[in-house]
């Protein structure tokens, strides 16, 4: 059917004659009905991907794509005097999901389909998702960010369960969304949902009461965790979430013909962080509710589960209070505690028990009770087995394993950047599209001044039609001449955006006192920071008032700009990175796992200036170190620094003058002027007597490399080189690599 035929049928007129909204509804229905046309149920055994965020972005131009009728649907629209980009505006995003974590497990389930393996996403159905960010007087204010509409990519499924916590029930209500395989198969996301969940409980902010379990637990991503409420209702949700996927793994393979005792030969769980890791004693309970007794419920539930680590940051590796546990689903406690007596038998090395300290230890239940544990790349792997997680490879080598990362290039690069695509497709044909690795063949064109000239022409244009978008949508005023330099990423001290603030100090310096740079330079921030992490809102701050001050002076402005997108999301992404010149990516060495905003840069012919962290070594590996601007400390420097504890960062102020001027500058009068002091001298004092992530260290040889980047910008064909190879090289961050490794090493579907 074509969208007119959908048009005259929903709404007896010519697509002329229709709103964007209406076309938007119609292309949603149509969209919707051919995805569940390809929904499959083959292969026997069946990938359950849990995860407690799946950051889907927009669905319409990429379920498009994947069906294969992005084309004719634009080519219709612009035949009727409609811009199929105006149409995409009308879909809200759903946010479930925070950062790189989320949007991982999305491109994954987009890959999951295009390799035609049978495999499902399973999670829960946020009604406000993530907040919406909001800058009111340079600060971060959040409000929710309602994004479910009466007719939306969601539709609501017959399955229901009863999950039970302490004390009272609540009703279960299991929704869908189609997730369409590039010309392949449609999987699924299952979102579960609570049918009591009472949206009037929240207000204009995002607070809501924290005791009405069964009206708010589905309605926000991670609430709030700074108060103990917030973080038991997190446990709430983590049990609410796994014990529904539990009951729906078992439900599908028994209806599939599995005996349960064989549960291995029909279904792999990856565990995606630890937020799931409940699902462990869940289903081990559940098999024994279903007859099987514990030892061998253990060894079921061994063979099934596998565990994805995504941090090494202590902090972020989850504990929970036995009392917690008790309190919300006491029904597991005792499994818990055998699952540890378990351990204490057999393992002499009391670090890696489950219990301890009136602590339940999720990471160490999941890699004494699942069949694999993974890094997400190389460098962050080998931290886990050398060092984080030592005592268990020592245990189990065997069940260590990497798997690096990817991105679909379906979102990020066909319909983020169609230009790119069609330059790609011009020059090696469009194997790359399903076979990533054909993108090596740009590799011929290195000396071809035509292409060259090509490809700048093809970043000029999204640098243009970036300067559009936020002129039209933020207001904000950007020279597409300069050089963009963009850092995109949750705001979190160990990704270092203070670092990129103090570099703008600096510039600013530079530039007052007449140095002044051979073309404008344009700094982009977007970032949310968690709403209780006052340090990560001191440095938003921050940034906010250096883009005020900035962007107002006449001396400096023709020079320097700041801009600091506001609600920074998938959207505001698949604008910002094809317009990217430089891709920052200078969190602290050994702290970012891997990263996968690197690899959408590098994809789109950014040139990435960065430490050795996460996958930016194996892209300087890939690419080699004429082709991306590496600087600081190593990983080795940086894990040996902290063990000495030594670290002392006002030795490196009074060192560097140019560094303790930028310092300084945070609580200067002309600061203070357009920000709030208490928030300004919180960061200085944070920098000045700890800055646990060190950016003192590097601050010096980030300037410098960035000074480089910038010089070289100036040769523009050598720098178009480098952008070539770099987008040549790009082929193995696909994910549909990742995910070939996954089924191969770990989940053996097919
Ligand atoms: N990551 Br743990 C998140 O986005 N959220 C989390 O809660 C945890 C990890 C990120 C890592 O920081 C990033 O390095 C990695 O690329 C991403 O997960 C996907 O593995």
């Amino acid at each position: 059917m074509t969208l007119a035929q959908a048009i005259e049928n929903k709404y007896h007129r010519g697509i002329a004659e229709c709103s964007n909204e209406e076309i938007y509804y119609c292309l949603l229905e149509m969209t919707k009905k051919m995805a569940e046309d390809k929904i499959s149920n083959d292969g026997k055994k069946k990938l359950y991907y849990i995860s407690a965020e799946f950051l889907i972005g927009k669905l319409l131009s990429n379920n498009l794509i994947n069906l294969g009728i992005y084309e004719d649907i634009k080519k219709e629209l612009a035949d009727n005097g409609k811009a199929i980009g105006d149409i995409e505006e009308i879909e809200l995003e759903p946010s479930l999901g925070n950062g790189g974590l989320g949007r991982l497990a999305a491109c994954f389930m987009d890959s999951v389909a295009t390799l035609g393996l049978n495999g499902d996403g399973v999670g829960l159905n946020y009604h406000y998702g993530l907040f919406k960010q909001v800058f009111d007087h340079n600060l971060q204010k959040e409000t929710p960010n309602p994004w479910i509409t009466d007719e939306s990519w969601l539709t609501k499924s017959d399955i229901s369960y009863t999950v039970q916590f302490g004390g009272f029930n609540v009703q279960s209500r299991l929704y869908d969304i189609d997730v369409v395989g590039y010309n392949n198969r449609t999987n699924r996301l299952r979102l579960f949902d609570i049918e009591s969940v009472d949206e009037s409980i929240v207000g204009d902010t995002i607070d809501f009461d924290k005791d009405q379990i069964a009206k708010n637990l589905t309605l926000f991503l991670y609430p709030d965790d700074s108060d103990e409420k917030g973080r038991l209702l997190r446990v709430y949700q983590q049990y609410f979430m796994v014990s529904n996927a539990a009951r729906l793994v078992l439900d599908e393979c028994v209806a599939k013909g599995s005996n349960l005792h064989d549960l291995a030969d029909y279904a792999a769980i990856q565990i995606n962080d630890t937020h799931p890791s409940m699902v462990i004693p869940e289903l081990i309970r559940l098999l024994q509710e279903r007859g099987i007794v514990m030892d061998e419920a253990i060894e079921i539930v061994s063979k099934v589960c596998a565990y994805t680590n995504h941090t090494i940051l202590a902090e972020a590796l989850e504990k929970w209070p036995i009392y917690f546990l008790e309190k919300a689903v006491p029904q597991l406690m005792p499994i818990i505690r055998e699952l540890d007596n378990r351990v204490r038998q057999k393992v002499s090395d009391e670090s890696t028990y489950i219990i301890k300290d009136g602590l339940v230890h999720m990471a160490h239940m999941d890699i004494h009770y699942g069949y694999s544990v993974n890094g997400v790349a190389y460098l962050h792997t080998e931290i886990l087995k050398n060092t984080e997680l030592n005592n268990f490879y020592k245990l189990y080598p065997e069940r260590f394993n990497n798997k690096t990362n990817g991105i679909t290039f379906r979102r990020w690069l066909m319909a983020c950047n169609p230009e790119l695509s069609a330059m790609i497709t011009d020059l090696i044909g469009d194997g790359w599209k399903k076979d990533a690795n054909e993108l090596e063949k740009l590799a011929n064109f290195m000396d071809d001044d035509a292409v060259l000239d090509r490809l700048l022409a093809v970043k000029s244009g999204k640098k243009a039609d970036l300067k559009n978008y936020l002129k039209a949508t933020q207001g904000m005023d950007i020279d597409d001449n300069s050089i963009y330099d963009i850092q995109i990423k949750r705001l979190h001290e160990y990704k270092r955006q203070q670092m990129n603030a103090l570099y703008i100090i600096h510039k600013y310096f530079e530039i007052k006192e007449g140095k002044k740079p051979a073309r404008p330079i344009t700094l982009f921030f977007g970032a949310k920071a968690a709403p209780a992490y006052v340090i990560a809102k001191d440095i938003i701050h921050l940034i906010l008032c250096l883009q005020q001050i900035i962007n107002n002076d006449p001396e400096v402005s023709p020079y320097l700009k700041v801009f600091m997108v506001e609600n920074y999301n998938v959207t505001l992404a698949e604008k910002l990175i094809p317009a990217c010149d430089i891709s920052e990516q200078i969190s602290l060495a050994s702290k970012e796992a891997s990263g996968t905003g690197n690899m959408k840069f590098m994809l789109n012919g950014a040139l990435t200036l960065g430490t050795m962290d996460g996958a930016n070594v194996e892209i300087a590996e890939l690419v080699g170190e004429d082709n991306i601007y590496t600087f600081g400390e190593s990983s080795e420097t940086v894990i040996a620094r902290y063990e000495r504890g030594d670290y002392c960062s006002k030795d490196y102020y009074e060192k560097d003058a140019a560094l303790k001027k930028a310092v300084d500058f945070i609580v200067s009068d002309q600061v203070m002027a357009v920000g709030c002091r208490e928030n300004l001298e919180r960061l200085y004092n944070e920098l000045l007597n700890k800055d646990w992530f060190m950016t003192f260290p590097d601050f010096e040889s980030y300037v410098a490399t960035k000074e480089r980047a910038y010089a070289d910008y100036e040769d523009r064909k050598t720098w178009a080189k480098k952008v070539l190879l770099n987008i040549s090289k790009a082929g193995f961050f696909s994910s549909d690599r990742t995910i070939a490794q996954y089924n191969d090493e770990i989940w053996k579907l097919n």
